[in-house]
């Protein structure tokens, strides 16, 4: 079992928090305009807390492999009014980007957490922004940007080398002046990592838990799940079907303890976390 953490500024529960996916980006919601896009975006947030999100993560660029940026005026256009909306409503967003800029925007309208997938690494501002506003900062290990991060999914040890990129990431962001209590880590399923560095890692959050941070676990409908279910063919499970082993991950990390998962099928998750936090207490809250 891992040890428990409480993060300053954010809900504390006796369970695994739920962090729900809303991605914003033209092709989540509709093709239709900007106006449709967003209004379908803010419902889908609410939708999320209703489900039982505990966070919303609000992100305006995709990080798939091989995805390309975005200009940040199209990432702010995308995301502030978003998170603005939601905050407004009492909602807990973080906001997942890794522009300084974006940041700042996103914790003016009312993000309490920034979740940055470069770990600091993609903006040297961003520290400094964080440091600045005291809020909570995920710390998600990657390799260099997802054009091609998946040239550097090389390992000799995935498990040390993860949790030593981790850590100089950590350092970096407390010499900056991030408060250490504040800080999240992530190991990044997929971040310039094949299908069986996850699966090491995910065998081994004991090794990264020892680092001494929360940890929040990002699985949901990644590719590694789609290997996983590939069918005799070999042809890969789509992502559309894989929200049933997301479910069965985020069980099995709810039972390890893990602080947090980001999933997109929230219902099934926060079912999954409630089940497993009843039968671990042998009574429901
Ligand atoms: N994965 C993606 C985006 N943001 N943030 C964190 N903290 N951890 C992750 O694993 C993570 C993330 C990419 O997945 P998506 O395109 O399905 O959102």
């Amino acid at each position: 079992m891992l040890a428990s953490y409480a993060v300053a500024g954010l809900p504390a529960l006796e369970r695994t928090l739920v962090v729900g996916v809303l991605n914003v980006t033209p092709d989540s919601f509709s093709d239709g305009g900007r106006y449709a896009d967003r209004t379908a975006a803010i419902a889908h947030g609410f939708e999320l807390v209703a489900a039982g999100a505990d966070i919303v993560d609000v992100g305006g660029e995709s990080t798939r492999p091989g995805a390309e940026r975005v200009e940040p005026e199209i990432e702010a256009d995308r995301v502030i009014p978003v998170v603005r909306e939601l905050t407004a409503a009492g909602v807990v967003v973080s906001v997942d980007t890794t522009r300084a800029v974006i940041a700042e925007a996103a914790l003016d309208a009312g993000a309490a957490i920034v979740n940055d997938v470069s770990g600091g690494t993609a903006d040297p501002a961003m520290v400094k922004v964080v440091a600045a506003a005291g809020c909570p900062y995920v710390i998600v290990h990657s390799r260099g940007p997802s054009t091609d991060m998946q040239t550097r999914a090389a390992y000799d040890d995935v498990v040390a080398e993860v949790c030593g990129e981790l850590s100089m990431r950590v350092d970096a962001a407390a010499d900056a002046g991030v408060e250490r209590t504040r800080i999240i880590v992530d190991p990044g399923l997929g971040f310039a990592k094949e299908a069986e560095h996850n699966w090491a890692l995910l065998a081994h959050l004991d090794t990264l838990d020892a680092l001494g941070f929360p940890l929040l676990v990002g699985a949901s409908r990644k590719a590694f799940l789609g290997r996983l279910l590939a069918a005799p063919d070999g042809t890969v499970r789509p992502v559309d079907r894989r929200d049933d082993a997301t479910t069965a991950l985020t069980a099995v990390l709810a039972e390890a303890n893990v602080w947090g998962v980001r999933v997109h099928a929230v219902r099934a998750s926060a079912d999954a976390v409630r089940v497993v936090s009843a039968w671990q207490h042998g009574s429901a809250p």
